[in-house]
């Protein structure tokens, strides 16, 4: 039996984790959570009572973290890209990159993004302005990383890539990144010509007016 994803096409982890099942063309079960289908938004909280997204079902089993199934993918469907390298080291570095992206990109950029969802009194500016001095950091680091760099870890596309396409996407939605920053938006835009997060973007077209800060016209 093939496994089952809950998820939802505009969610940047669920794309994290569509990019590595299109990446090995890995058949599985798409539980897409939304009113349409209120069954999947039920299976997911009784197994699963944070309610977080997505969450692969294998044999009966959840798992989640984007990472994690990443990595479960990685070991139980196995294609011909390796999105965690089989030399340690190189995995660590991958793991490393894969990190930076969720702790440094992502939840700043969240940040940001569940405020605007608060009612207005219960807001936090002074949150929101560290997390995009954050974002600006980050992207100042990266910038610096990417020079003579094609992918975040090593010379191919890996789990950290994963990571960096939705993180960096809704990133610059939210917080554009600088012109200055040129090596950043050029990783980007070869992150948006890659298949896999392409045909996760062009899923994700219809929910793009939902996004609380107002979606930009591009892309
Ligand atoms: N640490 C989780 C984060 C997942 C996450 O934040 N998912 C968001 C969607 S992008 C979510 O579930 N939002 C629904 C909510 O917060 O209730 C992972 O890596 O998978």
């Amino acid at each position: 039996m093939q496994p089952s994803l809950y998820a939802h096409p505009f969610s940047s982890y669920c794309q994290k984790v569509l990019i590595a099942l299109y990446e090995n063309e890995i058949p599985f079960t798409y539980r897409m959570l939304g009113p349409e289908d209120p069954a999947a938004m039920e299976e997911l909280a009784a197994m699963w009572p944070v309610k977080r997204f997505p969450v692969l079902v294998d044999h009966g089993e959840p798992i989640f973290e984007a990472t994690i199934i990443i990595e479960y993918l990685g070991l139980n469907y196995p294609g011909p890209v390796k999105l965690v390298p089989e030399d340690a080291e190189e995995a660590l570095e991958v793991r490393m990159m894969d990190r930076f992206f969720d702790n440094y990109i992502s939840t700043p950029q969240q940040k940001c993004v569940f405020d605007r969802l608060r009612p207005e009194g219960k807001r936090d500016p002074t949150g929101v302005d560290d997390a995009k001095a954050m974002l600006e950091t980050a992207y100042g680091w990266l910038d610096r990383r990417m020079e003579g760099r094609q992918w975040a870890a090593g010379r191919s596309f890996s789990l950290a890539d994963c990571a960096a396409a939705p993180f960096l996407f809704y990133a610059d939605w939210t917080h554009p990144i600088p012109d200055e920053f040129r090596k950043v938006r050029d990783y980007r835009s070869r992150l948006l010509a890659r298949p896999s997060f392409a045909r996760a973007v062009d899923e994700a077209r219809p929910y793009r007016k939902y996004f609380p800060l107002g979606a930009p016209d591009r892309d």
